[in-house]
């Protein structure tokens, strides 16, 4: 990673991500990736993709018959945590290669336009001095970003408050600034901070307390002007209907290897619509691209470079916009040269 980031959780120096091919009979390609936040993860995922590989291998190229699949293999030990990258992962591959062959690009073969979508530069901005964070706030606006997204979560908040006041102050106006708490508070704390935060020109406050107590982040979000925003931990379906019932928050955003790939973020998608919650993304620029430009009420798109030195054609970013490729499938294929440097395995 260019920039490091430091959250309230963990420092986050070097993306570890795991590459899913997935091979037609007739010789496409489908790509994915998962994040895997530490290289222990990644490690232990191959064996566990090549095992699913080999399970579907045979298996005719159809998305939704394929994820019913996928989910039945994961019944038994549970399609959570690095298993639901997995199950994500290989998901979305499978769209990858069935867009690619009907020579379309994913969201054009799911039925959206190929207009721009607003993007957040979403790299940096960790845990820093405020004058360091103001100056690589304003660097991170480069690319004609109008939104940056800034960590918080320091044990005394007057050294978070210092930090968003000296980014704020360095920022033009309309230039949004998200903060992220990374489930760092306590319920009683993030209700007298969230207030804090808003009269400081925050645009959303996100997780503020544990991704999963939706009863306290709605009692939160109503207390709150600034909207709160959740869901990069979201597992499927039913954690975000849990939260969308409990009214835990404004908006929501979906992590393409935690919801279920394409086929659970198009559902997903579906059901924030029905709750009237703006959707934006975690992570996974290049797909969820895609995917935003499918989904009602698309909000944001979280930028980070992270994949693109072994990416051919990384994600353009033009006027602080995403620009959704044209190449048949979701735009995705591995610089062989630069992986075969990083490999881990
Ligand atoms: C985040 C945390 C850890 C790794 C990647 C991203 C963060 C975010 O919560 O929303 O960007
Ligand atoms: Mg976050």
């Amino acid at each position: 990673m260019k920039r490091p980031l430091g959250t309230s959780a963990k420092s986050i120096d070097d993306a570890c991500l795991l590459l899913v091919d997935l091979l037609t009979e007739d010789g496409v390609g489908g790509h994915a990736y998962a994040f895997c936040y530490q290289p222990s993860i990644a490690r232990a995922l191959v064996p566990i993709v090549a095992e699913l590989g080999t399970h579907l291998t045979g298996k005719p190229l159809v998305p939704l018959n394929l994820a019913q699949e996928i989910s039945r293999y994961f019944r038994l030990p549970g399609a959570a945590g690095p298993l639901a990258m997995v199950a994500s992962s290989v998901d979305t591959a499978v769209w990858d290669a069935v867009s690619k062959t009907a020579g379309l690009p994913l969201a054009t073969y799911l039925g959206a336009g190929l207009g721009p979508v607003p993007a957040y530069n979403s790299n940096g901005l960790g845990l820093m001095s405020p004058e360091a964070a103001a100056d690589e706030a304003e660097a991170l606006l480069q690319g004609g970003f109008k939104a940056v997204k800034l960590r918080l979560g320091r044990s005394h908040f007057e050294d978070d408050l210092a930090t968003v006041r000296a980014v704020r102050r360095r920022l033009p106006g309309p230039v949004r600034l998200m903060v992220d708490f990374n489930q760092a508070l306590t319920f009683s704390d993030a209700m007298r901070h969230a207030l804090a935060l808003d009269d400081e020109g925050v645009y959303w406050i996100e997780e503020p307390i544990r991704h999963d107590d939706y009863r306290h982040m709605a009692l939160i979000a109503q207390a709150a002007r600034t909207p709160i925003q959740i869901g990069e931990n979201f597992t499927g379906l039913p954690p975000m209907a849990a939260a969308l019932e409990a009214g835990a928050s404004d908006y929501v955003m979906f992590d393409l290897d935690r919801i279920g790939g394409v086929t659970g973020w198009q559902r997903a998608a579906g059901l924030a619509a029905a709750y009237n919650r703006e959707v934006s993304s975690h992570l996974f620029p290049e797909v969820s691209a895609h995917l935003l430009a499918a989904t009602p009420g698309r909000h944001w798109l979280e930028y980070v470079n992270w994949a693109d030195p072994i990416l051919q054609e990384p994600l353009r970013i033009e006027n602080g916009m995403a620009i959704v490729p044209t190449r048949p499938g979701n735009g995705i294929a591995w610089n062989d040269d630069v992986v075969a440097k990083y490999r881990l395995t």
